[in-house]
């Protein structure tokens, strides 16, 4: 009888990438915030060293009731009786190694394509790694396959299929709807500093994403947030509190830095509204500057006050974001006018922004550019909207789906969604469209939020505390000038219970 495994969170392991000393504490952390299963991946060892920390290992994953699985040495899965080997398709054929394991143990094997699917399934494979996502610098010679090639994949065969390469908190919300048995991570939770942490944060996101998958927010499903929230709250919305409070907390004790390419005419306020959260700014337009920063834990770009060289910073940046996996912010202000605007909008749709902050107007006709809406004709008026927010909502969510990601649309009723699910926040003050800076800034700030909490959260967070912040200066302050400065005020005072117990409305999309 094969073991029975559970393929959820399965940790690849990498001496070359871990943050600690040995890698029996990078194990046991990982173990400790939640992996269920642990494939030893040693590329350089020798045997008998592969044997030794695969021994220690094992003792490890055993105290946590978690499998092993060994990469490639099947005499070293043999050897310390572990749960299974996994293969590439250039390692020991599969028959082979079931002649060193035996029939009770499992066998894995990457596969690329339906062939190479297929045929480690006739061999007598028990389960498939298939991907990647993304690319990643953790192999660099592994591809990235399309969603669409994954699900064909998977429909070519009956054993369970795992994914891997570029596996994260951003990239984990775009297989949501499709039939992965688990998530096999590598950097994204060994190349952390807390190791279990990390490992705690994929599980979380998993959860929601499987959570989706049941059909949890239904179609047309409405289910009020706001003051029930103590006391029987609907499902979804206490945990969606929960995770917008710890967004706040971990914004305001870390203080994370999301670097801006962002427009001249508003460029103080939007670094002063991400410092009034919690966060620190750095405003940025060279190109070798965009790249460099590109690495950060996240970033905000906004097309207003174009100037000849985002030309090659804005195109250079997002593809230094795209490769490097971080949940940035587009801000696709002023669309629709000059050619270099669409050029450079074009170029970000393959290098799918984390969120997109706009206007109705804005999310409609970016929808359209990038061929996910017919039909529909935005009312762009340079920089302003003569849409309201519930004609944006199909191409909203169209942008999500597209992205993986998260759209924050903002008007009287601000509308956030994630491609599954609908949060309307209501509030806010009309002063807020007499001052410049105000959506730019929210663009900022959901930058800052976005390093902490997932893209829907962050957008969420963002949007939320952009209108408590607005009522409350709206109390004090009854003209622009005061109102601005009252603003920052009011964002810097907003703590995370303020912020985490406003009203909202959360529907299926
Ligand atoms: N195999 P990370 S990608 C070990 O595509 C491995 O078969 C891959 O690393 C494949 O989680 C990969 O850091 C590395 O992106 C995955």
């Amino acid at each position: 009888m094969r073991p029975m495994v559970d393929y959820t969170l399965y940790l690849v392991t990498d001496q070359d990438l871990m943050t600690t000393e040995t890698l029996e504490a990078a194990v046991r952390q990982a173990c400790e915030g939640g992996v269920t299963l642990v494939q030893i991946r040693e590329k350089k060892a020798s045997h008998e060293d592969f044997l030794a920390v695969a021994k220690r290992c094992k003792a490890i994953t055993d105290e946590f009731g978690v499998g092993l699985i060994i990469n490639d040495d099947a005499a070293v899965a043999a050897e310390i009786g572990a749960a299974g080997v996994h293969v590439g398709q250039d390692d020991t054929p599969v028959p082979e190694v079931r002649a060193l394991v035996g029939p009770d143990a499992i066998i894995g094997v990457s596969a690329h394509n339906v062939q190479e699917a297929r045929r480690a399934q006739e061999e007598g494979a028990d389960y498939l790694g298939i991907g990647g996502i993304t690319t990643t610098a953790t192999k660099p010679e592994a591809a990235a396959l399309s969603m669409g090639e994954m699900d064909e994949i998977m429909a070519a065969v009956d054993i369970p299929c795992v994914v891997i390469g570029g596996v994260n908190a951003q990239t984990i919300p775009l297989c949501k709807g499709h039939a992965f048995a688990g998530y096999a991570v590598v950097s994204a939770i060994i190349a952390q500093d807390d190791i279990a942490a990390a490992a705690r944060g994929l599980r979380q996101v998993i959860a929601q994403v499987q959570e989706g998958a049941d059909g949890v927010a239904m179609e047309g499903d409405v289910v009020e947030g706001g003051a029930c929230a103590a006391d029987g709250a609907p499902e979804g919305v206490a945990e969606l509190r929960d995770q917008i409070a710890a967004c706040v907390t971990a914004v305001k004790e870390t203080n994370p830095m999301a670097p801006s390419i962002t427009n001249f005419v508003t460029i103080d306020y939007v670094a002063n509204a991400q410092l009034a959260v919690g966060g620190s700014a750095a405003m940025v337009y060279l190109p070798d500057e965009g790249e460099m920063l590109a690495g950060s834990p996240s970033m905000y770009l906004n097309m207003g006050t174009l100037m000849p060289v985002y030309e090659q910073t804005i195109p250079r940046t997002v593809k230094a974001l795209a490769a490097a996996g971080t949940p940035w912010v587009l801000d696709p202000v002023g669309i629709g006018i000059g050619s270099l605007r669409s050029e450079l909008l074009m170029a970000a749709k393959d290098c799918k922004p984390g969120i997109i902050r706009c206007n109705a107007s804005e999310a409609i006709a970016l929808a359209q550019l990038w061929g996910l809406t017919t039909g529909e004709e935005s009312g762009v008026r340079g920089v302003d909207s003569t849409d309201s927010v519930s004609d944006a909502r199909d191409a909203a969510i169209a942008l999500a789906r597209h992205t993986g990601g998260a759209v924050a649309i903002s008007g009287d009723e601000d509308l956030i969604t994630d491609g599954q699910r609908v949060a309307l926040v209501k509030g806010g003050n009309p002063l807020l469209t007499c001052i410049t800076g105000s959506g730019c800034s929210l663009g900022g700030v959901a930058a800052i939020y976005a390093t902490c909490g997932e893209p829907f959260i962050a957008a969420l967070t963002a949007s939320i505390v952009y209108d408590l912040a607005a009522d409350r200066a709206g109390e004090v302050a009854d003209a622009p000038g005061s109102f601005k400065v009252a603003f920052l005020d009011e964002l810097y005072r907003a703590t995370a219970e303020d912020i985490a117990g406003y009203p909202f409305t959360l529907q299926g999309a």
